[in-house]
């Protein structure tokens, strides 16, 4: 049987399914921004990470050392419970860590599964700016960190350890948790972060432990560039949160960039990259995705697929939060 919802799902992805048309038939959402420097970043903990981006940026630095100053923050943070230091462990009770980087010329460093090192995205950097690759995971990314002076430390906080042997005694088994990352003061997830500078010169960070209580060498697609993150340095960028595999699938960010090269504002790129999901992906109504993007003039946009994204903004002219807009509530 054909329910009402889905049948307006499928009505209305026809539509938005045409192709990337120049002034795209997703609904038109008010521009924001337009000021340079600026910066936006998922979900709460992007408050005070758009803050220590913004020494660097109002101070003139470059948006490189902004976006890596900012989502250090959540990194350190152990209350923050799924990036760096604190996140919640795999299925096995190990903190692995994905994170990823890229700048305005298109330089890019990922690094997957790391396991020990409080601030993966730093690693990420150095694997772009010293090594001929882009990605390193794993052992190689830990022998490589260790190897630049970064140092070995525990992850795994005890809070994290108690709760994950309750969960191993309880449940033992992976359940998609939809917007854990709002749903306490200490509760937060991945955090995509995208800044430009005073010059103009646009770059990108995300940094993650992934989902919950995954299954052992699962990795998602924060560390993956063009699915968690993309940046070009003549269109803008785009960061994603929420089920990775959905964003993989689509090449979510690298979407959410072309649309806008072809004309689309950050807002509609967003909106027709979740669509793009919905009608992709069969079980799409029980993930979030949430996609925040900026282009080169600084101005922003958002969406995501259940209510409860929001992200963070920080620019001469404002500082706060802002709610996405959702495709199961415009349904
Ligand atoms: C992942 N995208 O590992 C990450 C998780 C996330 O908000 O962003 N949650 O799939």
């Amino acid at each position: 049987m054909t329910s009402r919802r889905s049948f307006l799902v499928k009505g209305s992805l026809a539509l938005a399914g045409i192709g990337l048309a120049k002034q795209g038939l997703a609904s038109v959402g008010a521009e924001n921004g337009g000021n340079i420097p600026i910066v936006i970043s998922t979900w709460n903990h992007g408050l005070p990470a758009n803050e220590a981006a913004w020494e660097v940026l109002s101070k003139g630095g470059h948006s490189l050392d902004a976006v890596e100053a900012g989502v250090r923050v959540p990194e350190a943070d152990p209350n923050v419970i799924t990036v760096g230091k604190g996140g919640i462990p795999d299925a096995e009770g190990k903190v692995t860590l994905d994170a990823c980087i890229m700048d305005e010329k298109g330089r890019a460093g990922c690094v997957t599964y790391l396991q020990h090192i409080v601030h993966p995205i730093s690693v990420a950097r150095l694997v772009m700016e010293k090594t001929p690759h882009v990605m390193l995971s794993g052992k190689g990314a830990l022998k490589f960190a260790l190897e630049n002076g970064f140092k070995k430390e525990k992850l795994l906080t005890p809070k994290r350890k108690e709760e994950w042997k309750k969960w191993k005694k309880e449940q033992n088994k992976f359940s998609n948790k939809i917007n854990i990352e709002n749903v306490s003061e200490d509760n937060h997830d991945t955090i995509g972060m995208l800044a430009i500078d005073k010059d103009g010169r646009i770059s990108g960070a995300c940094t993650t432990s992934g989902m919950g209580y995954k299954m052992p060498g699962r990795v998602g697609d924060s560390p993956i560039i063009g699915a968690g993150l993309f940046v070009d340095g003549e269109v803008g960028g785009a960061v994603a949160t929420g089920s990775g595999e959905l964003v993989m699938k689509t090449v979510g960010t690298f979407l959410v960039v072309e649309l806008m090269r072809n004309g689309m504002s950050p807002s509609e790129a967003c909106e027709e990259a979740v669509k793009r999901i919905a009608r992709k992906i069969p079980d799409y109504e029980n993930h979030q995705i949430g996609y925040i993007a900026l282009n080169k003039k600084g101005e922003y946009g958002s969406f995501c697929i259940q209510p409860g994204f929001n992200f963070a903004i920080k620019s001469e002219v404002k500082t706060g939060m802002e709610d996405a807009e959702a495709w199961l509530k415009k349904l």
